[in-house]
């Protein structure tokens, strides 16, 4: 499915930069069974890699300058070395200017380098085409240098990069573009960073994404106010319950029994991220007994939670999960990633993919007179170096 994207890559290095390219790279997007906004909240999260990737091509400058090509954008910009690394209004380009500020100050030493790149990640989406972006330059740049970088600090690095451009996001998603591997799920535990791969069997259900192709503004501004509510809520809990030292030490009796103690939106959403936490090791059993309904079923419980306690939903998510609840092809819906937009991810009975798909598109066409897109994706592996 790549091979085109990679020929074009490829081909248009080398036009632009007059020879082969000396390191080619394949980053992915991801998807989330479950666990969401749960990474920066020390649970567990089952996220994997998928078959929708940007692809690079790099060679050394032999210069300090770098200069890098976003052939989908038809932009490109440059990076002084020698220069102190400055966030720019044009937002692609700080994801890599963010990685290359990061290897800096962490002591990593290389030299300029040429890259171009190309993608079929859908952009604002929810599949984390940033954090791909990022581990897929963090990888080009150690390989091209022969810098030992482990996986788990190429993940880490992302990560900083990514709060360097301002989401103060968790570990999930450049952890997943780094660590996936083909037909496995990842139950990552987000305190600890230990994690197991799970066979990614839906056994009678296809995983079906429904884009709804709308990205509204709010994301970055409530995102870093969920997590700041968050680390309230949990300063409350752990006054009243010392033994408890993050989320998941936290029953749902002990947060009830001091209810009144803690603002009401404060309470919703720490109430969201203790059950979230439990739901997703219900959900990994439920997956590993190939128990598929039982996983439907929690994947709405988690969509009412974002909904209605954690408020990160939208009027266009919401229609799309509710009108999934009542139709029986559809076992299990919610929104996936930080919300406000982006995709809703689908468990439906295998033979009924393209009415399903016919009906949605119709409902949604005539309620929001917006085009809703489909993505039946594949799990696949993580970063590749070809
Ligand atoms: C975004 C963030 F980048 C992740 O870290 C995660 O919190 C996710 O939203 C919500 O689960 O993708």
């Amino acid at each position: 499915m790549n091979d085109i994207l990679i020929q074009n890559t490829t081909a248009f290095f080398e036009k632009s930069f007059g020879s082969a390219a000396q390191k080619v790279v394949l980053s992915p997007g991801r998807i989330n069974i479950i666990g969401e906004h749960i990474d920066y909240n020390d649970g567990y999260v089952l996220p994997a890699a998928i078959d929708k990737v940007i692809c690079f091509a790099f060679e050394k400058s032999n210069t300090k300058k770098s200069k890098i090509i976003a052939i989908d954008l038809n932009e490109e910009f440059e990076a002084d070395l020698t220069e102190e690394i400055k966030l720019s209004d044009v937002v692609w380009t700080n994801y890599i200017r963010g990685v290359i500020k990061q290897l800096q100050d962490n002591g990593f030493v290389f030299e300029g380098f040429n890259c171009v790149f190309s993608s079929n990640i859908p952009v604002g989406s929810g599949l984390s085409s940033s954090a791909a972006l990022e581990c897929g330059i963090i990888y080009g740049i150690a390989a091209l240098f022969d810098l030992k970088i482990e996986k788990i600090d190429i993940s880490l690095l992302g990560q900083k990069a990514e709060h360097w451009v301002g989401i103060n996001c968790g570990i999930m998603d450049q952890f997943s573009s780094v660590h996936g591997l083909e037909n496995k799920v990842i139950k990552l535990d987000c305190n600890t960073l230990d994690f197991e791969y799970h066979n990614a069997d839906f056994k009678d259900y296809s995983l079906i994404l429904f884009d709804s192709n709308v990205k509204h503004s709010l994301f970055t501004s409530e995102y870093n106010t969920r997590r700041i509510e968050c680390e309230q809520g949990l300063a409350i809990i752990k006054n009243n319950f010392p033994e408890v030292k993050s989320f998941r030490d936290c029953t749902e009796e002990q947060l009830l029994s001091i209810q009144d103690k803690i603002n009401p939106t404060v309470f919703k959403r720490v109430y969201y991220v203790v059950k979230e936490i439990n739901r997703v090791i219900k959900a990994c059993e439920a997956l590993d007994s190939g128990n598929i309904e039982l996983l439907g079923q929690l994947l709405f419980e988690t969509h009412y939670g974002l909904s209605q306690e954690y408020e990160v939903s939208c009027a266009e998510l919401d229609m799309l999960v509710d009108t999934a609840k009542s139709d029986d092809a559809i076992i299990g819906s919610r929104l996936m990633g930080g919300g406000f937009g982006g995709c809703t991810i689908n468990l439906i009975k295998k033979g009924h993919e393209n009415e399903v798909k016919s009906k949605f598109s119709n409902l949604y066409l005539d309620t929001f007179g917006i085009e809703l897109k489909f993505y039946d994706v594949k799990i696949s592996n993580g970063t590749t170096l070809l």
